[in-house]
């Protein structure tokens, strides 16, 4: 393999280089998320397989009133949401308390100004009293900014168990600077997919359709596109395993057989034996004790929790 010295014009191409002159060779998840990753993760979604999305739905769907009550705060509350998305799921609670004339403003933070524009109209146009008030920008920078100037009680949304995607030290950084900006009085909303049949965790991860492997090659294309680079995508395996012991689902791509690859834009060959391995994700699963270990080490404490019907998904509440 031949790295030469090389000045990187962006994060991503420093992390694509690092990630495959590694051993054993890695990308990162968060490189997922283009244009057409973006649509694979709403077909992902919309995958009977893919249960988190269905079970936090019933979750909130079903117990919106008990959740709703657990929010309320004397003077009201600001409803602050990390990466809205589509809002599908918020929507529900949105509907509920509006419908109850419960006085709170919604916050989604996104850090495209795009998604948040999509979000105020369909909010609008579908639950009109809502008080929408879109932050952009990186959910730290947004959420300092409102621990300095909001008085209010504040409730902070992180739903579809995207923590998952963290390593626990990674994870417990995050909770943590989440805890910091929070008050004595504020909540966090969580969701965390829970420890299950192993075989179901298989299956979301490994959908008949190919969806979930286009998801993970997505990033390879990715990196053909942006990065002037020749990987033959179809010569790559989407192989995802899972640790019951641990709880760690893990994707990777396999090389299906030796080759190398050009990244011109970085100067980089990158050789592959055959079945050598790139490891794309992680998704973690939980259960209460890790949960609460996580918590622990962020400055946080659980108070409440959520479940679905068939107990695959949790939903929790903390404060600090
Ligand atoms: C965004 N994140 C929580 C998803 C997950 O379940 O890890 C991303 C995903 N990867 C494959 N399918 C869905």
């Amino acid at each position: 393999m031949t790295i030469k010295t090389k000045t990187y014009t962006s994060t991503f191409e420093e992390d694509v280089a690092k990630g495959l002159s590694s051993f054993p060779k890695s990308l990162s998840s968060k490189y997922f998320y283009d244009k057409k990753g973006d649509k694979l993760f709403q077909d992902i979604m919309a995958m009977p397989t893919y249960y988190l999305t269905d079970c936090e739905y019933e979750i909130i769907a079903l117990q919106k009133e008990e959740i709703s009550a657990a929010f309320q705060g004397e003077d009201g509350f600001d409803l602050i949401e990390l990466g809205a998305g589509d809002g599908k799921k918020t929507k529900v609670l949105l509907k509920y308390l509006s419908d109850n004339k419960i006085d709170f403003s919604y916050l989604p933070i996104d850090i495209s100004q795009n998604v948040l524009d999509g979000l105020k109209e369909s909010v609008q146009k579908e639950i009109p009293n809502v008080d929408i008030q879109p932050q952009q920008g990186t959910y730290f920078e947004v959420l300092e900014n409102l621990a300095q100037y909001n008085t209010r009680k504040k409730v902070i949304l992180f739903l579809g168990s995207n923590i998952g995607n963290l390593l626990h030290p990674q994870a417990i950084d995050f909770l943590a600077n989440i805890q910091e900006g929070m008050n004595d009085n504020d909540l966090l909303f969580m969701g965390f997919d829970q420890k299950k049949y192993p075989q179901t965790i298989l299956d979301a991860y490994n959908d008949k359709e190919g969806i979930t492997a286009a998801f993970n090659k997505n990033i390879l294309h990715r990196i053909n596109t942006e990065l002037d680079a020749n990987f033959d995508v179809d010569q790559f395996l989407h192989w995802e395993v899972y640790d019951p012991e641990t709880g760690t689902a893990k994707s990777y791509l396999v090389s299906q057989k030796e080759q190398t690859v050009q990244i011109n834009k970085l100067q980089l060959e990158v050789p592959f034996k055959a079945w050598e391995t790139i490891h794309t994700e992680i998704s973690q699963k939980y259960d209460d004790d890790i949960v609460s270990w996580l918590a622990n080490e962020s400055g946080l404490h659980m108070v409440n929790q959520f479940t679905d019907s068939n107990h695959y998904y949790k939903n929790y509440i903390f404060k600090k």
